[in-house]
């Protein structure tokens, strides 16, 4: 065979344009792809939903692939083991109740599992601002701003693209950078104690792992937190690379909006 790159170039542009173009319209739009994220969009694809998740970085993972301090394993505990096992994910007990995996392996099984479900990755796309629409009196977000994160990096002064959703989620991790965006630029009140961003604080596993679960919900008309954004939207502690609350909230967001659509 003799290979024709304009035939490549073609394959590749006409793919891209139409999963493009198919996400203009999307049950739940994600943003960030870190282990919460990808949990959820693999359970939200796996019913059936229409999603799409944005990540600004080349791959997704966010902070899984490193493990603790770049020593590459994480812990999950007995209560999410299933979820990486599901994903086809070896672990060993390590102690009672601590399961031990290669990072890089969970990682990449959340991602295949994500894919494989149906769920559109965008990567290198950065979401910048969101759609905010008032409808009987009400404001909610329909949809994000997105652009590509080379335009973003490199500060080019270039418009981004628009697509509308029902239901977003914020797993941008320890930043929360979409709802900031959202407070910040429209003074919108959260559902929140404060109204607002009530901001991460310092170690304590034990009760952050609990929390991620627990403030997993949404938090404003249209927008849920998932993952440490979640402990972050509502002032609690960050734990380190024991993963298994960001598994339990990406699956708890999804069965939450999926129960909602
Ligand atoms: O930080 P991240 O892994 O979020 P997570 O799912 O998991 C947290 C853990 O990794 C770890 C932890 C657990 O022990 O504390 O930190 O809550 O992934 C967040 C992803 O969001 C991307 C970012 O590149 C990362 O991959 N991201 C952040 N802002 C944007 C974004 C944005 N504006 N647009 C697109 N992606």
């Amino acid at each position: 065979m003799i290979i024709d790159e304009r035939i490549v170039t073609e394959a590749i542009a006409s793919a891209y344009f139409e999963k493009f173009k198919q996400c203009l319209d999307l049950d739940v739009a994600i943003v960030g792809g870190g282990p919460s994220g990808l949990t959820a969009a693999w359970k939200l694809a796996e019913a059936g939903r229409k999603v799409a998740l944005f990540e600004r970085k080349l791959s997704v993972g966010g902070g899984m692939w490193g493990g603790g301090m770049t020593w590459n394993y994480i812990v999950v505990q007995e209560e999410a083991k299933g979820i990486l096992e599901e994903a086809g994910c070896a672990m060993s007990e390590y102690k009672p109740g601590y399961f031990l995996a290669d990072s890089v392996a969970a990682t990449a099984a959340l991602a295949y599992r994500a894919t494989k479900a149906g769920a559109h990755v965008f990567n290198c796309m950065s979401v910048e601002d969101v759609v905010l629409r008032e409808i009987d009196g009400e404001k909610r977000v329909m949809g994000l701003v997105v652009n590509s994160s080379p335009v973003e990096m490199a500060r080019l002064h270039v418009d981004p693209l628009v697509l509308h959703c029902k239901h977003a989620i914020e797993c941008t991790g320890h930043d929360v950078e979409m709802l900031k965006t959202l407070v910040r630029k429209n003074g919108v009140k959260l559902n929140t104690p404060s109204g607002g961003i009530e901001g991460e604080q310092s170690m304590w596993a034990d009760v952050a792992e609990a929390n991620t679960v627990r403030h997993t919900r949404e938090v404003f008309p249209g927008v849920w937190v998932a993952g440490m954004a979640a402990n972050a939207t509502y002032g609690s502690y960050r734990m380190g690379p024991i993963f298994g609350g960001m598994l339990l909230s990406g699956v708890k967001v999804a069965e939450e909006i999926n129960a909602r659509l």
